[in-house]
């Protein structure tokens, strides 16, 4: 039986460093007026969504930092924010947003949330757990800078997935599992059980297999990842436009899901280049749809998450062809050991 969902990327062209937050916040609620006309069910936005990708500047002041900060979960009551995640509960549509989160502990993370319409709440939480760039500015003045080692601490709630409710007309749905050397068990799942797997990652994360794999051994379906990634950086990346789609679109394949992914993009404060190539991508590793601007622009496509099946049972089915006893290396070791020279 299909389990078809309309999801979007919301993307998001340039977000300047004096931008208004209300006219910003203005563009995020335009997208999703766009979203509702198209019966879109589910819209990613961003990483940092509501603000200028403030890791590429120093700042001197703690109280101007501490703007681009959303504070101790007042995201649904801030009027910065709010007004974005009532319209989602007035339209239903779920949207999964990023933003810079300051704990009540003065702590910074480089934060999602999925905001579930239904349930009018927010019912996930990812932190960043891969910050790329450094603590201190390069010493080249003409370096593009990436603080995010400086003003984030890596994410400490590791890489849940979670169910989406309400999202399917119809939660039920059959499902074969491997079971030992027997081979395929086919059993009905329970009510509820069929509600769509998700999860989330936030840009630099991306890059990173681990992220992917660990989503998909919770069975996660759907992966949504925001970013902001600089066009062209000597120091710390080039080519990004293809690594970007390369990475979701093997990613994607090599776990049997669908991802989206949502650029902010455009030219920030005229000077700063960001890549946009916002896609949607099935489990095949296919691009089922992609941005064609370097502006704000929704990214739709229909998906059925009964295509995740096919590698699942087959090439990908890991319960029968994982072999762990030859992966240690993976978690017991960080950087690379080379054996020893001739
Ligand atoms: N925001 C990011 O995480 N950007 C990195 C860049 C700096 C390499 C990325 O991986 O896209």
């Amino acid at each position: 039986m299909p389990r078809i969902l309309k999801v979007a990327a919301a993307q998001v062209g340039a977000v300047h460093r004096d931008a208004d937050r209300q006219e910003t916040l203005f563009r995020l609620i335009s997208l999703l007026d766009q979203a509702a006309s198209q019966k879109v069910q589910l819209v990613l936005y961003p990483e940092c969504t509501f603000t200028t990708f403030f890791p590429r500047h120093l700042f001197t002041s703690q109280s101007e930092l501490d703007t681009y900060f959303e504070h101790n979960d007042d995201l649904l009551s801030s009027p910065s924010t709010a007004p974005l995640f009532q319209k989602a509960a007035e339209y239903g549509i779920d949207i999964s947003v990023g933003f810079a989160e300051r704990t009540e502990d003065g702590t910074g993370y480089n934060t999602c949330i999925y905001f579930s319409a239904s349930q009018g709440k927010i019912i996930n939480k990812y932190r960043k757990v891969h910050l790329p760039g450094t603590v201190e500015p390069f010493s080249d003045p003409e370096a593009v800078n990436q603080l995010e080692k400086r003003y984030f601490t890596p994410g400490n709630l590791g890489f849940p997935a979670f169910r989406a409710p309400n999202l399917l007309p119809s939660s039920s749905i059959t499902t074969k599992q491997s079971s030992g050397t027997t081979g395929l068990v086919e059993r009905k799942e329970e009510q509820g059980k069929g509600d769509p797997v998700l999860g989330m990652m936030i840009c630099n994360d991306r890059r990173w297999p681990e992220v992917w794999r660990s989503y998909a051994l919770q069975g996660a379906e759907l992966l949504l990842l925001g970013y902001n990634t600089v066009a062209h950086n000597e120091q710390l990346i080039r080519r990004n436009q293809q690594t970007g789609k390369l990475v979701q679109q093997s990613n994607s394949y090599m776990n049997s899901l669908f991802s989206i992914s949502a650029a902010r993009c455009g030219l920030d404060d005229n000077h700063y280049n960001l890549i946009s190539g916002s896609a949607i991508i099935n489990p095949e590793g296919h691009v089922l749809a992609e941005s064609t601007t370097k502006d704000d622009e929704l990214v739709v496509a229909e998906i059925d998450l009964e295509e995740c099946r096919q590698g699942r049972e087959k090439t990908f089915d890991f319960g029968r062809h994982r072999r762990t006893e030859a992966y240690a290396r993976i978690v017991d070791q960080v950087g690379v050991v080379e054996p020893e020279l001739l």
